[in-house]
């Protein structure tokens, strides 16, 4: 929207969010839009905020309320590092607010300004010359005007404070998000020393602070979020996320801090050690909880040559969400109403997905949810509604950050029949349970490894990836992991699509669910995905008759998303009946290393 007209008067709405927006009244444009090269400035004239900077329709300071941004952003990791304060470097920051704050401290002997836009620098020099009070004059800043994340490549131990004053993860600094750029920040602090990044509204950028958060928690020895809220960032709770080179930098010890605060004389505005700046403690639990979701699957045998179609089935799928309490997203979502042999048919829930396929006699059934999974319910419901006798089951962790040895032992495989759904309690309890087979990559690589199908056990089989710290910009664009899903992965593996992925909005952001899936049908199988930018991470069920090249399908994938490392499973499907060792001793998991 911009700026717009509103009863004959002139106002700004901004433009961040394609949904919601909140704007003011302008009374004069100072700098009315102009392109820089890197992106569009404009500065305006407010009577209740003051001068207001805008970058791509986002604002970025309001003279007004720029000091809790900017002194929160300084003085929070400057009075919390128990380290001599010297060398500061600043990403981004072209309207030099933080460099102010910065150079309050007198134990800051260099402070280096990496921005990219000169105009930005240029126009707010000029024209908020409050927020940049003093720093052009002080002999210890110098400003370098290139790219920050080139800048710090190759830089080792250098600097005792960083502190990241970028833009959204949109335009140019979408390379500051990313985990090698954490990396090389990381190599450019000294011993000791702490990283800090604007990391967005924690509501309405749900993705943004989490995702950081994961990457520079597997870099950074302490990771830590501060909390304030200002009113040029729309929607209450924004987030800083630091981290530190060494332990105990970010305790934010109350006593020392207050103390650093009160020797420095640094009258604060805004910044005040006395406030812990935490975020929600609930917000944190749930940033700091390692398992991503949670999956049963589970194959049954149909009752005397039944050949359930897509009503049938869509009726089951929609009674599934009932029996576990969680909404069906948009409809089901097949090749065929026929549903022909192997043919997916899948409903995405609220919190990820269920899905079917026949092999033959054997409805092979998955029900995957990032939240509170019923197993016994499904398990029950679906056994009743195709009237079978038993099940064969898998239960299994999915993108759990804990140890192999952990993961495989929270992989179950048992059988349900009649009998045991009677009873209450954990089903692998009662039945006996067996784990998946822990092989080596380079087994399930070698061209020998035959498929469950190959074994003759099953007439299908599953594979399934949990693949982890993927690239941020590549997991939260939708498109690309569409692209993969679609192109890149049949393409590789030798698969057919049939049509073109599905990858519904269903505004996950503001539900539940960890992330939103990706579903493409394959001629005899199917493909079903759901990622997660804050996660970080890309959850696959593939299944298919044909044997694919494993080592280069997962490999590309990996690539792909520059992701390090995956847990996989191949699991035999479309089973009718079998000795549960011998299905347990065909069910393997691997761990692979880029
Ligand atoms: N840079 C951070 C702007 C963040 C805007 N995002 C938002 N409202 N969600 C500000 C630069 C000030 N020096």
């Amino acid at each position: 929207m911009g700026l717009t007209k509103k009863d004959g008067e002139l106002y700004f709405f901004e433009e961040l969010y394609p949904d919601i927006t909140y704007g003011f009244k302008v009374s004069n444009v100072i700098v009315p839009e102009t392109e820089t090269g890197f992106q569009k400035i404009m500065i305006l004239q407010t009577d209740r905020l003051g001068k207001v900077l805008v970058l791509d329709g986002i604002v970025q300071l309001t003279e007004e309320d720029e000091g809790i941004y900017h002194e929160w952003l300084a003085h929070w990791p400057l009075f919390n590092i128990p380290k001599p304060r010297t060398n500061v470097l600043i990403v981004g920051g072209g309207d030099c607010g933080v460099a102010r704050e910065v150079l309050r401290h007198d134990s800051v002997k260099n402070l280096i300004m990496v921005e990219i836009d000169q105009v930005v620098v240029d126009l707010c020099r000029k024209h908020l010359p409050s927020v940049c009070a003093g720093v052009f004059e002080d002999p210890r800043f110098k400003l370098h005007i290139g790219d920050g994340a080139e800048f710090i490549r190759g830089q080792k131990s250098v600097f005792d404070v960083i502190i990241i004053d970028s833009t959204d993860p949109i335009g140019p600094a979408r390379s500051l998000f990313n985990t090698d750029f954490y990396k090389n920040i990381y190599e450019a602090l000294a011993p000791g020393g702490i990283a800090i990044h604007q990391t967005g509204a924690l509501i309405l950028q749900p993705y943004e602070c989490p995702g950081s958060w994961r990457q520079m928690e597997r870099i950074f020895d302490d990771v830590r979020v501060v909390q304030f809220a200002n009113v040029s960032y729309m929607g209450g709770p924004f987030s800083l996320t630091a981290g530190s080179r060494g332990k105990g930098a970010l305790k934010n010890v109350p006593g020392a801090v207050r103390k650093r605060h009160k020797e420095s004389r640094i009258l604060t505005r805004w910044y005040s050690p006395e406030i812990s700046a935490q975020p929600y403690p609930e917000f944190e639990k749930r940033l700091k909880l390692d398992k991503y979701g949670e999956e049963i699957i589970f194959d049954l045998s149909l009752q005397g040559g039944e050949k359930p179609d897509f009503d049938q089935v869509s009726t089951w799928s929609r009674e599934t969400c009932a029996a576990i309490g969680m909404k069906a997203f948009g409809v089901p979502n097949a090749a065929s109403p026929a549903l022909a042999d192997g043919e997916a048919l899948v409903q995405y829930i609220e919190t990820s997905a269920i899905s079917y396929r026949r092999f033959g006699q054997a409805a092979s059934l998955n029900c995957f949810t990032c939240d509170r999974l019923p197993a016994r319910r499904v398990i029950d419901f679906s056994m009743k509604f195709f009237n079978a006798k038993s099940a064969v089951c898998w239960h299994l962790p999915r993108g759990s950050f804990s140890s192999m040895k952990e993961i495989r032992r929270n992989s179950f495989i048992f059988k349900v029949t009649k009998a045991s759904l009677k009873n209450r309690g954990l089903l692998t309890r009662e039945a006996k349970s067996y784990s998946p087979r822990w092989v080596e990559a380079k087994e399930i690589f070698d061209p020998s490894f035959k498929t469950p199908v190959e074994r003759g056990i099953s007439s299908a089989y599953e594979l399934i990836l949990d693949i982890y710290d993927c690239d941020y910009s590549t997991i939260s664009s939708c498109e690309s992991v569409a692209r993969w899903a679609g192109e890149e992965f049949n393409r590789i593996a030798g698969l057919e699509p049939i049509g073109a992925p599905d990858a519904p909005d269903f505004g996950h952001a503001k539900k539940k669910t960890a992330g939103p899936s990706v579903t493409q049908l394959l001629r005899g199988g199917s493909n079903i995905s759901h990622y997660s930018a804050n996660w970080l991470m890309i959850v696959a069920n593939i299944v298919l008759r044909e044997k694919i090249p494993f080592r280069d399908a997962i490999e590309s994938t990996m690539t792909y998303f520059k992701a390090k490392s995956a847990i996989g499973w191949i699991l035999p499907r479309g089973i009718i009946s079998g000795n549960m060792s011998e299905i347990a001793r065909n069910s393997f998991i691997f761990e692979v290393h880029k």
